[in-house]
């Protein structure tokens, strides 16, 4: 684990170092202690956290565990001076503070987050960006207020088509594009889109959106946008860079390693169907006799119908248990006991299939991004005598 080489504390300390040589601003530091130092550092600031495979072997994720992705520097935002501006093609824009935002109904529900570039690393050709192995995803329980009870009371007028999502972080640079995103109307509307203000019954964290962010379930993470602090209703799809160059797909399947124009290639919306092995690890020495394979799945269309494990590397497979947990759009815990024939080396798969029939494939698309990775999951173990 390369990205442990430094550990999460040392690190810590010599930011803190740093920045009260530099005099940073002490959020920074806020947001490092709130997080474990378990997680894998791909970028310290801005935050790209990654939790290790062998920590997502529950329904719900922690908190503190909760793989963290920002494109900027979390920004500090003060709940007192905080305000939701929605404007656009509005009857009658509102800027609500947190207190009245909260007057709205409040709902809870459980809802999966998967980053589109989880699982970039495996691609090959390799691709540039943050690479993510299996830990850009997490489940939480989220509080907070449906986006269309929000939407109702500003009044959306016939021409509004498509909703801006824009956070309170800022470019480090001039040069960078701010980051934005929109989702269409129907999706803004969908009882499940929310505005969070808790997760697993906590104030969200610095690192997660404090004080409100969207909640786009089924959705690839992009658009749950983090420190919310403004909605416009737009006439149609936003332009800026995060929607017509990034978090785009081939329309067509390409050939590995081909550059793809941004016109060629669509807005990535629902998330794919996947499963991940989360026990045993890969390469573990067993014992023989009954082993447990367990791991979660989910889907961004649907629900799972079933996942399958192969011991024999993918001749025959035979159906997981899920697990009694379950809400729409939250991944299902699976497991699967094996007993191994005898000793020796075994690849073991995992495979989910939805309720809408979409399979993992063995060699998911290339895309020049590396989103969306989702290959049937494999690990090697070796089984000793008894
Ligand atoms: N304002 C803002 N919102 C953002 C981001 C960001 O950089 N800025 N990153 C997005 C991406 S790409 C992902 S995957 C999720 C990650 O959410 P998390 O950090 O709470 O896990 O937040 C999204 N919301
Ligand atoms: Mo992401």
């Amino acid at each position: 684990m390369l990205n442990r080489a430094i550990s999460r504390r040392d690190f810590f300390l010599d930011a803190l170092k740093l920045g009260m040589a530099l005099r940073l601003p002490d959020v920074w530091a806020q947001s490092e202690f709130q997080k474990s130092d378990r997680l894998i550092v791909h970028s310290a600031q801005p935050e790209d956290l990654e939790t290790p495979l062998e920590l997502l072997a529950s329904w719900i994720t922690p908190n503190d565990l909760f793989f963290v992705r920002s494109h900027f520097y979390t920004p500090r935002v003060e709940a007192a001076r905080w305000r939701l501006e929605v404007d656009g093609e509005v009857e009658r824009p509102l800027s609500l503070s947190l207190e009245q935002l909260k007057g709205f109904e409040p709902v809870s529900a459980t809802f999966t987050l998967e980053c589109a570039g989880n699982g970039r690393s495996f691609y090959r050709p390799r691709v540039a960006g943050v690479q993510w192995r299996h830990g850009a995803v997490g489940t939480a329980l989220w509080r907070g207020v449906r986006l269309r009870d929000i939407l109702k009371k500003a009044g959306v007028k016939t021409q509004g088509r498509h909703i801006l999502l824009e956070g309170a972080d800022s470019p480090m640079t001039a040069k960078m594009p701010d980051f934005a995103r929109s989702i269409p109307l129907e999706k803004a509307l969908d009882e499940n889109t929310l505005l969070a203000y808790e997760m697993n019954g906590q104030p969200l964290l610095a690192s997660h959106g404090y004080p409100l962010r969207a909640v786009v379930p089924g959705w690839a993470g992009d658009n749950w946008i983090k420190w919310l602090t403004h909605i416009r209703v737009l006439k149609r799809e936003h332009d800026g860079h995060f929607m017509k160059n990034a978090y785009r797909v081939p329309r067509l399947s390409v050939e590995p390693g081909a550059d793809v124009d941004p016109a060629e290639m669509e807005v990535i919306t629902a998330l794919e169907v996947k499963s991940i092995i989360v026990s045993p690890a890969d390469g573990a020495r067993l014992h023989a006799g009954a082993i447990e394979i367990t791991g979660t799945a989910w889907t961004g269309k649907g629900e799972i119908a079933r996942v399958e494990v192969s011991t024999d590397s993918g001749r025959t497979w035979h159906t997981a248990r899920l697990g009694r947990e379950r809400a729409l759009f939250a991944w299902r815990l699976w497991k699967y006991t094996w007993t191994a024939e005898g000793p020796g080396s075994y690849l073991v798969m995992a495979r989910a299939t939805d309720s809408t029939g979409r399979i993992q494939p063995l060699v998911p698309a290339w895309n020049p991004s590396g989103y969306l990775w989702n290959a049937v999951h494999r690990i090697r173990v070796n089984v000793g005598k008894v």
